[in-house]
């Protein structure tokens, strides 16, 4: 699925803004039309933005159910005869967009891109009203999974994974146009011969019978490889390969031509030749041998919630950078566009989750205060395995290809010990590998699925491993946890031939407590559990990677375990580095 780019025959006008904004609690919204007109009550909200923190309101930050925004926009006059499409980059959880109050996409997942064509709706030169309604319940059937507990003081949402659940529209939108005759898509793989980089490419076209593609790879503007055709093959003798700490790109400039040599449509990718492969216990990028150090991170800043900002990001990749990281998960969903054109273009490694997180029942007694069996007839079914697969499926087709992305983690930490857990993921990885076959496969094991009780490790290429010793066990007693953790990892090198990476490890610090044995919550205990887990991960080869839970504090539901969120960032929520992040400086630095 192309983004939408300003190209020498595209244009986008971007919708971001102050749209009107109504919650709608009572479900009235179609009833009422409000696709003809937001009610009189209707604020304003900004887009991208989570909803929920913007004003101090209990009804706004813990609403359940649909909340309306409206915004109109100008079509431009020159739009005349071109295909003029409504683009979302993400709307949690799921949205149903009308066009002067006629319905035109409705999308289910809360942070892959949607759109419509709605060149027979609006008239160019005329102004058209947008309206969308956007819905953050969770459901067995959505992708997290939750449910909707009716109490006495009205609808509460549960859910069984770490984070807040924060919604509205969280990235940009776009009007854009493009000629009738259009690339629709565009889909890249690299490999390498020798030191001969090879750009195999596909390219689909829509209303483009008697057109011809061409494709011209370039470097720094000059043309290095041309070829033409559909599907084909571009080869550069002495490539530059795309590593990381070396973002280089090239540029695909991708026509459709008419007879006469004509440009009738024009699309421009940046692309990164690299290869990716694992090779018995090792991860190899271009071939050589990959450590991961970094994070596991959330779209998550005060106030604006999961609002794609250029700000943070910018910020966020700098503190990357500071502190040595070469590399991130997207926990637990998928990040904005522009996040892993950032990485693209930094040579920064990610692994790119879906937004599968909470299929577990361990977790739901945890984090939801429930009991429920997680694979059933009435909980996670066969319909929420299709929405899965449709999440994986989305998620490939927007982020195929992008050169930073080198995982596919289709979940985290679901329940894995059951034949039920075979059952379910067994078709979901083939579909991951069925959409994309040059990637490894991974999801993120859960600590009580042990190298004895696992049942799904060996679907996969990579094992990644979320572990809580000396924080969730042997809490506050580290040489215990020494002990265990040693003992765990010693027991899945038996078991399995395959990297390791730790992609969560860590403990809750809360900035400035201290104390000089350091116990649990103090940042000399968050510093100090990092540190052992270190001592093991350099006793064993298989170990290729350590992400640490978490980057920065971030927004939970309320609970017990949490003072004001999750307290395991080494910045806080704010970027301030606690003890934990000068230690990880020492480390990376010298890695
Ligand atoms: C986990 C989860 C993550 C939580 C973390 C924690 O295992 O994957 O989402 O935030 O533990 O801090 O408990």
């Amino acid at each position: 699925m192309l983004a939408p780019r300003d190209t020498l025959t595209r244009e986008r006008r971007s919708l971001v803004g102050l749209w009107r904004f109504a919650l709608d609690p009572e479900g009235e919204g179609r009833e009422g039309r409000w696709f003809d007109g937001l009610p009189a009550h209707a604020r304003e909200m900004p887009v991208p933005g989570s909803y929920n923190d913007m004003a101090p309101e209990p009804e706004l930050h813990d609403h359940v159910g649909e909340a309306w925004y409206e915004t109109t926009v100008q079509v431009p006059r020159h739009w005349q005869d071109r295909r003029i499409v409504l683009r979302f980059e993400s709307a949690t959880h799921r949205a149903e967009a009308y066009v002067d109050g006629t319905p035109v996409v409705s999308h289910e997942g809360g942070y892959t891109p949607f759109e419509a064509d709605v060149g027979e709706l609006v008239r160019p030169g005329h102004s058209a009203r947008i309206t969308v309604a956007v819905d953050n319940r969770l459901s067995w059937q959505s992708i997290p999974p939750g449910f909707v507990e009716q109490t006495p003081d009205g609808p509460r949402q549960r859910y069984f994974h770490d984070f807040f659940n924060y919604a509205g529209i969280h990235r940009p939108v776009w009007l854009y146009s493009t000629p009738l005759a259009h690339i629709a898509d565009v889909t890249v793989k690299t490999d390498l011969a020798g030191g001969t980089g090879v750009v195999g490419y596909e390219v689909e076209a829509e209303n483009a019978d008697g057109l011809e593609v061409h494709v011209a790879l370039l470097d720094g503007g000059e043309e290095v490889a041309r070829a033409g055709g559909r599907a084909g093959e571009l080869r550069v003798e002495g490539a530059h390969l795309w590593g990381p700490g070396d973002g280089y790109l090239y540029d695909l400039a991708v026509e459709l031509r008419d007879e006469d040599r004509t440009v009738v449509d024009h699309y421009a990718l940046q692309i990164g030749i690299r290869t990716v492969e694992v090779d018995g216990s090792r991860f190899l990028i271009n071939g050589e041998p990959f450590y991961f150090k970094g994070f596991g991170m959330h779209e998550d800043a005060p106030v604006a919630g999961k609002r794609q900002d250029d700000a943070w990001m910018v910020h966020d990749f700098a503190l990357m950078d500071w502190i040595g990281a070469n590399s991130f998960r997207t926990s637990h969903y998928p990040y904005a566009e522009a996040v892993l054109e950032y990485a693209d273009r930094h040579g920064i490694v990610v692994i790119d989750e879906t937004a599968a997180v909470g299929l577990n029942a361990a977790l739901g007694g945890v984090l939801g205060g429930v009991s429920f069996e997680t694979f059933s007839e009435e909980t996670i079914n066969a319909e929420t395995q299709q929405v899965h697969a449709q999440a994986i499926r989305e998620l490939i087709a927007r982020d195929k290809n992008h050169p930073c992305v080198v995982i596919w983690s289709i979940a985290n930490e679901p329940e894995s010990w059951t034949p039920e857990s075979r059952k379910y993921f067994e078709p979901l990885v083939a579909e991951t590998r069925n959409a994309d076959a040059t990637r490894p496969v991974a999801y993120a094991n859960f600590m009580q699925a042990t190298p004895d009780r696992d049942q799904i490790c060996d679907l996969f290429d990579v094992l990644m491993l979320n572990r809580y010793q000396g924080w969730y066990a042997q809490t506050g007693d580290l040489s215990a946890a020494e002990r265990n953790l040693e003992e765990e990892l010693r027991a899945w090198v038996e078991r399995v031939e395959m990297p390791l990476i730790f992609s969560e490890y860590g403990a809750d610090a809360v900035a400035g407590l201290h104390g000089i044995e350091g116990g649990p919550w103090t940042e000399e205990y968050q510093a100090r559990l990092l540190e052992m887990f270190h001592r093991v991960f350099d006793r064993f080869d298989a170990v290729v990677g350590e992400h640490v839970w978490h980057f920065a504090e971030f927004a939970t539901a309320v609970g017990v375990m949490r003072v004001d969120g999750n307290k395991k960032g080494v910045f806080t929520r704010e970027r301030r580095p606690k003890a934990a992040a000068h230690l990880l400086r020492r480390r990376w630095g010298e890695r």
